[in-house]
């Protein structure tokens, strides 16, 4: 067992998943692939490439990667782990990217892989994925008084003593709002927080899994917290404590 470990949820990744798989070869780190029981049977292409830094877990049906992640965070708090990392199947986040957050991570409690700040890049994605990926970070930070530049990306590093701390059950989100919920829970923690610029690409292979009920859940969840927090300033902080 490594020290560290990378947690990667999957749904209908079989195209993408080996290929990263291999990536993390030289990492010098275990991963963790959460799969929701993929129709095109990304689980048992896991398996059969017989990875020995590689477990798989059939989280049962579709659920979004919120559940996901919540299920292999316990598992990985649990494991021992030092330092729990969160990356996307489908190569949209890179291995370099991952290694340059685990150098940084040494001297914060949370880094966090920023698209939208100095350095940061963003290849072959739809104008309006660009738009609705900012302008969801924007709404975000207007409603929670966040001060983070990329709010819904799934490339970070945590450490898992502070990811210990949260009650993890109550984060609630299903789809991307997840990314959000994360960072809203352990900011109220004051953990240290770093962003980092990484290059984002767009998936080659295999189907997005966004859609409108996930945009409108962030949406919505987002609004509700920023009513909460006006009405009465912080009153939820302890929501996520143990
Ligand atoms: N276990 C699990 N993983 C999921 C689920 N939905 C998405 N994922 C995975 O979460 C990661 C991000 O999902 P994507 O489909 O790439 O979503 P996205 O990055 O927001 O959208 P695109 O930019 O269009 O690719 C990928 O590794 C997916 O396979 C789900 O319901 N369950
Ligand atoms: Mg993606």
């Amino acid at each position: 067992m490594h020290k560290n470990v990378v947690l990667i949820p999957t749904y209908n990744e079989a195209e993408s998943i080996g290929d990263l798989l291999a990536q993390l070869r030289n990492c010098a780190i275990d991963v963790l692939v959460i799969d929701d029981d993929s129709p095109d049977g990304t689980a048992r292409v896991v398996t059969n490439l017989g990875l020995d830094y590689v477990k798989v877990i059939n989280n049962g049906k579709k659920k979004g990667i919120g559940p996901a992640y919540v299920t292999a965070m316990g598992i990985a708090i649990a494991a021992g782990y030092e330092k729990i990392a969160t990356m996307d199947a489908d190569g949209s986040h890179l291995v370099s990217d991952l290694e340059n957050l685990f150098v940084n991570s040494q001297d914060f409690d949370v880094v966090m892989g920023t698209r939208w700040m100095p350095a940061g890049l963003v290849s072959n994605w739809d104008p309006k994925r660009i738009y609705l990926s900012k302008f969801g970070t924007w709404y975000a930070r207007i409603c929670l008084a966040l001060p983070y530049r990329d709010l819904t990306g799934g490339l970070r590093v945590y450490d898992a003593k502070k990811l210990e701390m949260l009650n993890l059950l109550r984060i609630r989100s299903n789809g991307y709002c997840f990314q959000i919920e994360m960072i809203k829970a352990l900011h109220s923690l004051e953990v240290s927080i770093k962003e980092v610029p990484i290059h984002f690409i767009e998936r080659r292979e295999g189907v997005s899994k966004m859609s409108q009920n996930i945009v409108a859940e962030a949406f919505l969840r987002v609004t509700l917290w920023g009513f909460k927090r006006m009405l009465r300033f912080n009153a939820d902080n302890a929501h996520y404590v143990k």
